[in-house]
């Protein structure tokens, strides 16, 4: 008995024992802990407080830290949208979509963030602000839009590494624009006049649609930044954000805690890439307001830039308006005001937009330099429309996919259903101008769909005249043609008994030439040389072109003159400078493209096309020798005489 109850005795202790060192586990437990969590919180300490809050906020969540290699990983499976999402652990509703509505509050009184103010980690590559201090002069950044650049061969091994990768993971120098933070103040460079030319009294409100994939932290909230600095907020209804499958974690928790200072920003997300067309198209299902602005990811928005959009849309529900768009460098993040405003043509053949000074015509018709520029086509990413024509366009094509052509099709339908596309010079809005598509990557079958996205464009707007465009190429140069289903496109066309496409050309775009349709066009032969035409070579700049074998492909050997007097090839123009002869972008401003034939010699200023003993073509006083004398295949004297525009 006794043995017995010291042996229960001596469990007890024994118990009491296990339990003070498991207690005393725990406290030591406990104290590294503590430790630990004391060594974090003093780096963080030195944060401003805002950071603080959502530092703390996502470093709870395990779902938001970056996992090495996932990308890799997945894009190695060819799912990376599924594997950010789901690793989000974003709750969707039965639409894929989930919807955030923000407070209340009135937007200028919500908090901002200074310069340099911006989380750690997991932003990926955020510059190292203590080494950068010390090495560079940082204050200011970039302000005032003005250029910031750094030496990077002076930065630390680990801070270089961040640098490259930041730049190959987004095409163009996202550690500066880091440096250069999430708010900046930008001049006025409006020319003079805009200031008092615009009120915002009266004006209808505009929903503000921006959508991204994979964007980098610093440009897109410096665009909301931008937008919320420079725009009276009563013009805005809302801002709506909307995240197109983005695999990149930072644009998950973190931005939602962000935004959560601006009311009026509500982020939307895709539960998949959807590609811009349809992205757009979902974030349009969120708004309320009677206009549309679409804006890109990686804009910067100047004082007073919405006004004159929203101005000629109050009382003319089909104008369509887009800002100047300013070149935001893509290494230095300055941003230049371009002096002339450019207008948007489409090139052919391979019905791509581009840039082109405005048209003699058009300079004509505006009566003062405060007077808006009508475009044919535009860039595709910024401009306000009305809800109401908006929706009697029927909104983007939902056919097309991920990149490209949308912004065409948008133009075209704009003008031959009624419409017009305007640029008030007085709206400014930066855009950065990438390297490449840093997106490309995770949108796999890109170029694929930018050429059917063209090819539908020219099925279901171009009557005839898509011949024009014989389709485009994968990213090997195959070409292929494959619209897809376009009949409902077609029916919309007819239910609003939209103008021809011959209307948009004579009328709208006259000045672009469409190849082989030139007053003169064909092979361009000289008499000097038998079996032998002129031949572009290249599409590069200031190369030179040659008399090469005739080879009767067309293309650099089809040669147009246009209306205008240029000679075109393969969408160049043959162009005079320091006495010889290049190939240049056509610029309807420029009088060195120019030309005029008459009697087999084509004269520039007083001087003629001539091939010299290089077989390159060259300028010499006009002597009516055989190497002066050229034939073109086709004469077609005719045609586009009228340019209405001023009418409409
Ligand atoms: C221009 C337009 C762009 C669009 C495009 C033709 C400007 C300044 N930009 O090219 O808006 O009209 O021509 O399609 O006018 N994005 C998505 N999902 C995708 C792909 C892109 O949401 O699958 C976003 C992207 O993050 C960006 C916007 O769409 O904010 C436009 O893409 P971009 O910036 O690569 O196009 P960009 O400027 O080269
Ligand atoms: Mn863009």
């Amino acid at each position: 008995m006794t043995s017995s109850s010291s042996f229960f005795t001596m469990i007890k202790r024994r118990r009491n024992f296990d339990l003070l060192l498991l207690l005393a586990v725990f406290v030591w437990g406990v104290m590294t802990w503590s430790l630990f969590c004391w060594v974090h919180n003093g780096r963080r300490g030195s944060l401003p407080r805002i950071r603080r809050n959502y530092v703390a906020d996502y470093m709870l969540k395990d779902e938001y830290r970056i996992a090495p290699g996932r990308e890799a990983r997945a894009k190695q499976r060819g799912n990376v949208e599924n594997i950010a999402v789901n690793a989000r652990g974003i709750s969707l509703d039965n639409t894929g979509v989930r919807v955030k509505k923000r407070g209340k509050e009135d937007p200028h009184n919500a908090s901002v963030v200074l310069r340099g103010d911006w989380p750690p980690n997991p932003i990926p590559n955020e510059p190292d602000f203590d080494v950068l201090r010390r090495l560079f002069s940082i204050a200011n950044a970039g302000d005032k839009g003005e250029k910031f650049s750094i030496d990077k061969d002076k930065l630390p091994p680990e801070e270089l590494k961040k640098y490259r990768d930041a730049y190959r993971k987004n095409a163009m120098n996202e550690y500066v624009s880091n440096i250069i933070g999430v708010r900046r103040k930008l001049k006025d460079t409006r020319v003079t006049g805009c200031a008092e030319r615009y009120s915002s009294a009266g004006l209808p409100q505009t929903s503000i649609i921006i959508c991204f994939v994979n964007e980098a932290w610093s440009t897109l909230l410096r665009l909301v930044h931008s937008i919320h600095d420079n725009t009276p907020p009563h013009l805005v209804k809302e801002v709506i954000l909307v995240d197109d499958g983005s695999s990149w974690d930072f644009l998950g928790k973190p931005l939602d805690a962000y935004m959560t200072r601006f009311p009026k920003v509500q982020i939307v997300r895709a539960r998949r890439g959807l590609g811009l067309m349809v992205a757009r198209t979902l974030g349009y299902n969120y708004t309320t307001a009677p206009v549309i602005t679409f804006l890109d990811s990686h804009c910067e928005c100047f004082p007073g830039w919405l006004e004159p959009l929203l101005t000629p849309l109050a009382t003319n529900p089909k104008v369509v308006t887009t800002p100047c768009i300013d070149v935001i460098n893509k290494d230095d993040f300055s941003i230049s005001n371009g002096q002339e405003v450019m207008v948007g043509v489409v090139e052919f053949p391979s019905l791509q937009f581009g840039w082109r000074s405005q048209p003699p015509r058009e300079k004509k018709r505006r009566k003062n330099n405060l007077e808006h520029v009508r475009s044919p086509t535009m860039a595709g990413g910024l401009f306000s429309i009305t809800r109401e024509y908006f929706d009697y366009l029927g909104g983007f094509d939902p056919g097309m996919k991920i990149w490209g052509g949308e912004n065409i099709e948008m133009s075209f339908k704009i003008w031959m259903c009624g419409g017009r596309i305007e640029t008030p010079i007085c709206s400014r809005v930066g855009h950065v101008f990438h390297s490449h598509n840093s997106y490309m990557g995770i949108r796999q079958g890109s170029y694929i769909a930018s050429a059917a996205n063209n090819a539908r464009l020219a099925e279901v707007w171009m009557d005839d005249y898509k011949k024009y465009y014989q389709g485009c190429c994968d990213m090997t140069g195959r070409k292929f043609y494959s619209p897809g289903d376009v009949s409902e496109r077609r029916k919309l066309r007819e239910r609003l008994a939209c103008k021809p496409f011959s209307w948009y050309i004579e009328n709208v775009m006259p000045e672009v030439a469409l190849p082989g349709d030139g007053l003169y066009s064909g092979e361009l032969r000289n008499e000097a040389f038998h079996n032998m035409c002129l031949d572009m070579m290249t599409t590069k700049e200031w190369n030179q072109p040659a008399m090469y074998g005739c080879h009767g492909q067309g293309k650099a050997q089809l040669f147009d003159l246009t209306d205008l007097g240029e000679i075109v090839a393969n969408n160049r123009c043959l162009t005079r400078a320091h006495g010889g002869v290049y190939i240049q972008k056509c610029n309807w401003a420029t009088k060195e493209h120019v030309w005029e034939y008459k009697d087999k010699l084509i004269k520039g200023h007083s001087n003629c096309l001539t091939v010299n003993s290089t077989l390159h073509v060259v300028m010499e006083k006009c002597s009516g020798k055989t190497s002066q004398k050229w034939t073109w295949n086709y004469h077609r004297p005719r045609r586009k005489t009228v340019l209405r525009i001023e009418e409409m």
